[in-house]
């Protein structure tokens, strides 16, 4: 799940110290923690802007999906949607804070393409969701916080394409 229980379950599995090379990456995810926190924490309490903006736009590139017969047709229908983005905003969370995409592929990417095929959600439209929800992110955040937050929008973006 990080970066350490995962070393650590590797290592007593093996009966042995932690490596250099384990201490060394352990040092790097324990450096580099107060970012995580600190973008992981601008993300948060920025979630219901990330996610209307966000929506704004994807509804714009996409009329379609809001359109009759369009997988987000209908209040509810709309709600839902958004309340997805919603949810892949926290999972990166997540992944920033455990500095690992593993809880975001746990939680929401394994089995999700076949979920959205069987309910008739386009995929590309989901992953430009999330694309739009980095946008909106990246610019509430600057140099090395936005690039380390990027990477996560990005490996879900990836997954569901
Ligand atoms: C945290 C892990 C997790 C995920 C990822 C998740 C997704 C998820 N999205 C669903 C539905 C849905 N998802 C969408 C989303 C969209 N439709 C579009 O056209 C847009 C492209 C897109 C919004 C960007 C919609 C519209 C539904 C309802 C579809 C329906 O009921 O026909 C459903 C079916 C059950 C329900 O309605 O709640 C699940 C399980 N649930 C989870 O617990």
């Amino acid at each position: 799940m990080s970066i350490v229980s995962n070393s650590i379950i590797n290592a007593d599995a093996e009966a042995r110290y932690l490596s250099p090379g384990e201490l060394d990456q352990i040092k790097a995810f324990v450096t580099g923690g107060q970012r995580r926190l600190r973008v992981a924490q601008v993300l948060c309490e920025s979630r219901e802007r990330i996610v209307k903006q966000a929506g704004g736009q994807l509804f714009q590139k996409r009329p379609d999906v809001i359109s009759p017969g369009g997988n987000a047709y209908g209040e509810e229908m709309t709600a839902t949607c958004l309340r997805d983005m919603d949810y892949y905003l926290r999972l990166v969370t997540y992944g920033i804070v455990a500095g690992d995409v593993t809880p975001i592929e746990e939680i929401g990417v394994i089995g999700a393409k076949e979920l959205y095929r069987s309910l008739g959600t386009p995929l590309e439209a989901m992953a430009e969701a999330v694309r739009e929800m980095k946008t909106v992110a990246m610019g509430l955040l600057t140099g090395d916080d936005a690039a380390e937050a990027g990477t996560y929008f990005d490996y879900v973006v990836g997954a569901l394409a």
